[in-house]
């Protein structure tokens, strides 16, 4: 099957969301242009002037028209989570939530449409992609009993307990106001200078300058609702409950090279590779997982207080159990329709879902909806058709900024005896929902529970579930973010904090910054938790991953026609990388060039092989693009005489992970594409350091 073109854009499609505004909701309707109000136009590129030369025209309301309208194209973009990719897809529920909860969407066989937005924190609408940050991963459930928003990150820990605080974390780890400069990171004074004042933030850091802070791509990232939230079950019996969702590719990163190059060379590196693999027909999967702890009254669960967001329940305490699929497998139609005017909401919540006391989730409950009705012009975005319910919706709610709506009747008011005292209310047992009668109580305070002190010992537990591989990766990120800040102060007070969580981390730091470690009194008694670390036990699916092939016309495109079965029946995307575009061809074959050296970094494939028949090919780019795959303990391979491309590149054939074969068959591609789902050669990583 030849190869699907890969495109800037996805062609137009007809959203079936539209439907649901009450009118057409179409875009364009009709093959004629036309003003906003329908009038049909002979020309919108000469405006009207008295005469060729002379000024232009008041009465010109064609240009008036398109050029206030196009004054006022730009919305105000959220203050974070700014930057974001969207994409369209299906929920299916395996059925096996009842006993937690009524939630409709979790029974058996229900498939839910969703919208899902991912999204780093504190970059600008057009910052770069794979900077270090926390990336969002908000999902809209569109379910048969309203919208449910689960609004979640891809670290399951937040740097502040009580949300009264959010608007500090976000000014430090925002560009210093005076030049507005770091964008979109946290390598800068404020920041840390936040955090070591605040040391409840230690555990969320050490993922943040874990390899989680640089995803390799939407598809190979974990997804955390982060708070614990209270199911309800059909009988009314509640449990305790924190979200997380498993991509089924796997969790993966890029390394900080590779993040550094992309942010410069292709910004928009997570957002493309999500639309190039949905266009190839790679969905992007993950499963739903539940930890379901007993309701109590204390809301704590083996010694770990529930209701602080800085910590987890490890996986070994309480088991993530599956309870259904979503796949991605829609591109919008329109970003600006769809992904910038979706507005989530930790409050759009569906019966059999509650919330906690958390603080942290306390706060979100009034900011976003406060939030959007500045963002989106008024409190009439539910009607957008990104955000419309699936269901009937009778709400009373009337008038506004921007109604799109023509309500009927006089009595928008219960109970009413004049609009036959409809809509009606509804009973628990009918759908409605019904809050549990949970008892509140205490005297008004601003203070924290005694159990939310601990902010060292969950960090000290993220360490050491470390590998050797992922601990030296945290290690220079803290040196490289630290080297980034001025006052020695602020590198001094982080290391105090670093030396709670652990004396080689800290020491190994101090080193890097040239300064004195201090001591400190890391928890011993941490158990560490294998499902912390994300280097995988055994080769993961492959599809979606970008699998290059260097390639001259005179080379074998067999071979290549071959490689192509097999990883495409896999759902990966194989490229041809040659040194000029169009095709490469031999007698009667073609095969067609995705990348010629020019426009190809090493940072889009998983993996490069060079094709058997381009012996005595040598290009700096290609040299360069084959050195970063090595450095960056990437899979490399040749058949043939490719061979040759590799050793005059200067890459060590005898390295690990290097894939050699005299011809594309069975053997060589197995080893390929196991190498691919196993993400990076770690065995490389010494001998690359050592260079
Ligand atoms: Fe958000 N957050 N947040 N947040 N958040 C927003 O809402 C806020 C927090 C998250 O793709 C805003 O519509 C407060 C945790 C995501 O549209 C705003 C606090 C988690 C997105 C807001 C938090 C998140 C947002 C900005 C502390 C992970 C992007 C625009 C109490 C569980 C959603 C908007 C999208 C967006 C407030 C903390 C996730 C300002 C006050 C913890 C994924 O309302």
């Amino acid at each position: 099957m030849p190869p699907k073109r890969q495109r800037e854009q996805s062609a137009p499609a007809k959203d079936e969301s539209n439907a649901r505004t009450g009118r057409s909701g179409e875009g364009q309707r009709g093959n004629h242009l036309t003003t906003a109000q329908g009038v049909r136009l002979p020309d919108t590129d000469h405006s009207l002037k008295a005469g060729p030369r002379g000024p232009s025209l008041m009465e010109d309301f064609h240009l008036r028209e398109k050029i206030t309208h196009f004054d006022h194209e730009r919305i105000p973009e959220r203050v974070v989570h700014a930057r974001g990719a969207a994409a369209h897809g299906t929920f299916r529920a395996y059925g096996n939530a009842a006993s937690v909860t009524k939630a409709g969407f979790l029974e058996k066989g229900r498939e839910t449409p969703v919208f899902v937005r991912f999204s780093t924190v504190l970059g600008s609408r057009g910052s770069a992609d794979t900077v270090r940050d926390v990336r969002g991963f908000a999902v809209k459930f569109y379910t048969a009993e309203g919208n449910f928003d689960l609004v979640g990150n891809n670290m399951p820990v937040f740097f502040i307990q009580d949300g009264i605080k959010f608007p500090d974390v976000i000014h430090a780890g925002k560009p210093h106001p005076d030049r507005e400069i770091p964008q979109a990171q946290t390598a800068h004074d404020t920041f840390w200078d936040f955090v070591s004042l605040h040391t409840e933030a230690t555990h969320h850091v050490m993922w943040a300058m874990s390899d989680r802070g640089i995803p390799r791509s939407y598809r190979t990232m974990e997804g955390f609702g982060v708070h614990t939230f209270r199911l309800v079950n059909a009988e009314g019996a509640t449990s305790l409950v924190k979200f997380h969702w498993k991509p089924v590719a796997g969790v993966h990163s890029l390394v900080w090279e590779e993040a550094q190059i992309a942010a410069g060379a292709d910004p928009d590196f997570h957002r493309r590779d999500m639309a190039d693999g949905i266009d190839a027909g790679a969905p992007l999967e993950y499963e739903l997982g539940l930890q379901v702890m007993p309701d109590s009254d204390d809301e704590m669960f083996e010694g770990i207080d529930l209701l602080d967001p800085t910590k987890i329940v490890p996986e070994e305490l309480a088991e993530v159990q599956l309870v259904g699929k979503l796949t991605l497998d829609r591109n919008p139609t329109n970003y600006f329709a769809e992904t910038e005017q979706v507005a989530f909401h930790t409050g759009n919540l569906v019966p059999g879902i509650e919330v906690t006391d958390d603080p942290l989730m306390q706060a979100r409950l009034f900011s976003y909806l406060d939030t959007q009705l500045t963002r989106l012009g008024g409190p009439n975005f539910t009607q957008l058709p990104i955000n419309c319910p699936h269901v009937a919706v009778n709400d009373n709610l009337r008038d506004g900024m921007h109604q799109t709506l023509i309500h009927h009747g006089q009595a928008p008011y219960l109970p009413n005896s004049v609009d036959d005292a409809l809509p009606t209310a509804t009973t628990e047992a009918e759908g409605a929902y019904v809050h549990r009668p949970i008892e509140v109580g205490g005297p008004k305070v601003r203070a924290n529970p005694v159990s939310f002190d601990d902010h060292f010992s969950q960090a000290t537990l993220f360490w050491k579930s470390m590998s050797r591989i992922e601990k030296i990766h945290l290690i220079e990120a803290f040196t490289f973010e630290l080297g980034k800040c001025f006052a020695q102060s602020i590198q001094e007070r982080v290391l105090e904090s670093l030396a709670q969580v652990d004396a080689e981390l800290c020491a190994a730091v101090a080193e890097g910054l040239g300064l004195a470690a201090p001591l400190g009194t890391p928890a011993e008694d941490v158990t560490p938790s294998s499902a912390l670390s994300q280097i995988p036990a055994g080769p993961g699916p492959i599809a979606g991953r970008i699998i290059g092939v260097v390639a001259t016309s005179g080379a074998d495109l067999g071979g290549i026609g071959k490689l192509r079965r097999t990883v495409e029946a896999q759902g990966a995307i194989l490229r041809v990388l040659a040194p000029v575009g169009g095709t490469v061809k031999r007698g009667r074959g073609q095969q067609p060039v995705a990348r010629t050296f020019l426009t190809a970094r090493s940072i889009e494939f998983d993996a490069v092989v060079v094709a058997g028949g381009t012996a005595g090919l040598h290009d700096i780019k290609l040299t360069i693009l084959l050195q970063e795959m090595f450095r960056h303990c990437k899979v490399i391979g040749a058949w043939g005489d490719g061979r040759q491309v590799l050793t005059d590149a200067g890459i060590d054939v005898d390295a690990p992970g290097i894939v050699l074969a005299d011809e594309v068959a069975k053997p060589f591609s197995a080893e390929l594409v196991s190498s691919v789902g196993l993400h990076r050669v770690w065995e490389r990583a010494e001998r690359v350091m050592n260079d």
